[in-house]
Order: structure tokens, then sequence, then C-alpha cells
């Protein structure tokens, strides 16, 4: 069950490094996934959805036809369909405002340098099968790449066991603008979306989360493709003070302890008092949760209630911890928001819930883990857009500019790139 500690507990060590437990192992296994898929294609990924998921396919059923997805509206509850409709729409209008135009700066001199944003082609979005199906996922990652302009977003995800999609995923795929959709999971998923097999064309980027395999499986094909991030366990790092609510606490602590047993949940607070509260709490909901042997270990493992010297301090350790989710739950969130540096997602006041960024408000969910949030930032339109720059110079500027940059050539002992500057200049051109 999850411990009471002192600020300085040696014990917090563990959780202030918790990130991919188990990696060295499993990445010798990816890389083989991954090898045996480049030379075999269909016939590997196949053979691996028997052995992993025990379904056999063929390679002409891993993409899911017009008929599943119909069948799976059938499924869905329609209450559950307005949701996940107007879920749709939170999330795509706040992608929109993340929207950047292509720019273009003139000069005097005539020279016109800009950026262009460009969609990414094609985008392939994991999503993980597991314990509980998670198609809220779907949304966010499908949506801020129809916002960016992707034309052809591909799904993957690991079909069960009787070789069908969970039909809330494949709804909610349709729903989000997903335009393929393949059943194929784990690294070799992942391999086949990087290299490309026979049925499935490779993307340019992989995003989404997934367990280790998947994770270490995007780090091994970066730079054949882009990815997203290195997304871990989830993680909830709660701030609190006398005003706020333990039974509050205790149930976000939960939400969030529930979906791993490696997940990471904290309370930092300097009331002792609240911190006991939170505990009898945490103990009282847990035996209420049908997920209650995953929240035991990772309340156990990678959980604490940590009790500060002040708020201040609170804030620093939150800072170091750079959590997936900050939920500052204190009588002036606002004003503790300028003080924080480091955070997937801040949800602040008793009345943000972390589950509501989960499913509902509109930012992204998938969120930098591990202590990334020091230099990663959430799933975005970003991600799905590249730049280019432009660059257009005319006689005049290059005339102004080119000594310097034939001298800066030479001195780095590139001739060739002077030289491109002086044939201009010289007049030795052919059309000069
Ligand atoms: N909290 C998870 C996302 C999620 N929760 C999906 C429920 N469904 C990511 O950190
Ligand atoms: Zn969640």
């Amino acid at each position: 069950m999850i411990r009471i500690m002192q600020a300085g507990d040696p014990a917090l060590e563990n959780i202030m490094n918790r990130h991919m437990a188990g990696k060295e192992a499993a990445a010798a296994i990816v890389a083989e996934i991954i090898k045996t898929v480049r030379e075999q294609g269909d016939r590997a990924l196949c053979a691996y959805t028997a052995d992993f998921d025990q379904v056999k396919l063929t390679p002409g059923q891993l993409k899911v036809i017009p008929e599943e997805i119909e069948e799976a509206y059938g499924l869905v509850e329609k209450t559950t369909l307005e949701s996940i409709c107007l879920a749709r729409d939170n999330i795509a209008s706040f992608h929109r405002k993340q929207l950047e135009k292509s720019w273009f700066a003139p000069s005097d001199n005539g020279v016109i340098l800009g950026q262009l944003v460009r969609p990414l082609a094609r985008a392939g979005i994991y999503v993980p099968g597991g314990t509980a199906v998670l198609f809220s996922s779907v949304l966010m990652n499908a949506i801020p790449a129809m916002v960016a302009g992707v034309k052809e977003i591909v799904m993957v995800t690991p079909p069960g066991k009787d070789g069908k999609l969970n039909p809330y995923t494949l709804v909610a795929a349709a729903e989000a603008g997903v335009t393929e959709i393949y059943k194929a999971g784990g690294a070799q998923a992942i391999a086949a979306l990087a290299y490309g097999t026979e049925t499935i064309k490779p993307v340019d980027k992989i995003t989404g989360p997934g367990n280790i395999y998947v994770t270490l499986a995007k780090q091994q094909v970066y730079g054949q493709v882009g990815i997203d991030m290195l997304a871990g366990p989830s993680e909830v790092l709660v701030v609190a003070d006398e005003t706020a609510d333990a039974s509050y606490v205790a149930a976000d602590l939960l939400s969030q302890a529930e979906h791993d047993v490696l997940a990471s949940a904290v309370l930092l607070t300097p009331v002792e008092s609240l911190a006991e509260k939170v505990r009898e709490e945490v103990a009282r909901q847990t035996e209420l949760l049908p997920r209650r042997d995953i929240v035991t270990r990772s309340l156990t493992d990678y959980s604490a209630i940590v009790i500060t010297r002040d708020l201040a301090q609170a804030v620093q350790m939150a800072n170091r911890f750079a959590p997936e989710h900050l939920e500052l739950m204190v009588k002036e969130p606002f004003n503790l928001l300028c003080q924080i540096t480091n955070a997937g997602a801040v949800f602040l006041g008793s009345y943000s819930p972390e589950p509501v960024g989960d499913y509902w408000a509109g930012p992204n969910h998938v969120l930098p883990t591990g202590g990334t949030a020091r230099f990663y930032s959430p799933l975005s339109v970003d991600t799905f857009i590249k730049k280019s720059s432009i660059i257009s110079y005319t006689r005049e500027a290059l005339e102004q500019a080119g000594g310097h940059i034939a001298d800066m050539a030479v001195k780095e002992g590139l001739d060739a790139h002077a030289n491109a500057i002086r044939i201009r200049l010289e007049g030795k051109g052919e059309n000069q």
C-alpha cells in the first residue's frame, strides 16, 4: 500500500528515477523481431500475431474492411457514440489552435526568407491492446494528425483472441479520420509501419503509447521514421495544501495507479493531517476497484505520499519529478503555476481531475512520462507537421553578401562552396 515518507527519504530516489524498468533484456528481443519483419514482411507479421496474440490471420485478413467498421457501429451504444463525437469536437477545437501558418518575410533588397509548414504525408498510430482498451487514445493520436492535414492516417492495434478489434476502437478511429486500420500489435507492428510489408505501406512517423516492447521498437526504428516520444507508464503527481479534499486527492491518485503495475502516483503536501487522511482514503477506495490488484502493486512500488517542509519545497520536488500529469489542489493554483517548469499537463483546482484531460477537455493525453517532461512536449499538431526554410536572394543581395560567404567558405577549406558564389559575381556564368 502507499507509504507516507518525509521529503528527504532515500526511497524517493527510486521513484524519481522511475522509467523503463527491464529495458535491456527486452531490447534484444525487439531487435530480432524488427529484423525478421524486415526480411519476411507479412509472413513474419502473421507468425508473431499467432504467437503473441494467439490469432491466426492470413495476410489478406490484416487490413480491416468497411464491413467490420459497420459491424462495430452496430455494437457501440448510441450514448457512447455521442460521447466519442463530443470529445472529438473538443480535441479538434483545441488542436486547431496549434496550427502554424507558413510565413514569408521580404526585405528591401529583394531577399525573401520564410518558413513553409507542411503536413506529413503518412502517419502511423499505435493503439495498445492489453488489460484495458483505451479507445480515447485513438482520438488523441488521430485528431492532431487530421487537423495537421495528414492525408493517410494508418492505425495498427492487436486483435483480440477472436481475431476482431474492439468496436469502440474501430468507431473512434472512423470518427477521428483514420484512413487505414491493420490488425497487428507489438514490436512487429512498429517494424511493419517503419519498413513496410507487402500489405502495409511504410509511414513517415509513428506515434502512440505502448508497452515496453512497443516503446523500444519505436526507439530502434527512429531514424528510418520519426517517432513522437518514448512514452512509459502513466503518472500523476498531486501538490495539495490544507484546502484539498482528501477523498478527491485519493481518487485522482488511484485513477492513474490503475493503468499499470508500473504506474506512479505521488502526493506532495506540507499538511501531515491531509497525508494521513489521503492514505486512509486510498485504502478505502482501492477495495472498491475492479483493478485493485494492479493498483496495489503500483501504489507499493512507484508511489508515495511525501510530507514536505512547505509548498515551495513541494513545487521544487514536482519540477524535479517532471510528472506526466501534475494536479495543483491548492488555494491559489494559478499562483503556483507560475513556478512550474516541468510537467506534461497541469490540472488546476479541485474540479479539474486528471480524467477530464484523459477523455474530454481537448488537450492531448499523450504526454511525456518518466521525467521526460524536462525536454518533451505533449503530442500535438506539431508532431504531424514539418517545416522547410525558404531562401530567395537577388543578384543585388548576393553582391552585398558574397564576399563574406566566400571568405567563410575558404576559411573552412571548402573552395567549391566559395566558387558557387564567385561564379555568379565574377561574370563567368554562361548566362551572363
Ligand atoms: N492517462 C493515460 C491516458 C488514458 N487514460 C486513456 C484513460 N484512458 C495517459 O497518461
Ligand atoms: Zn488515464
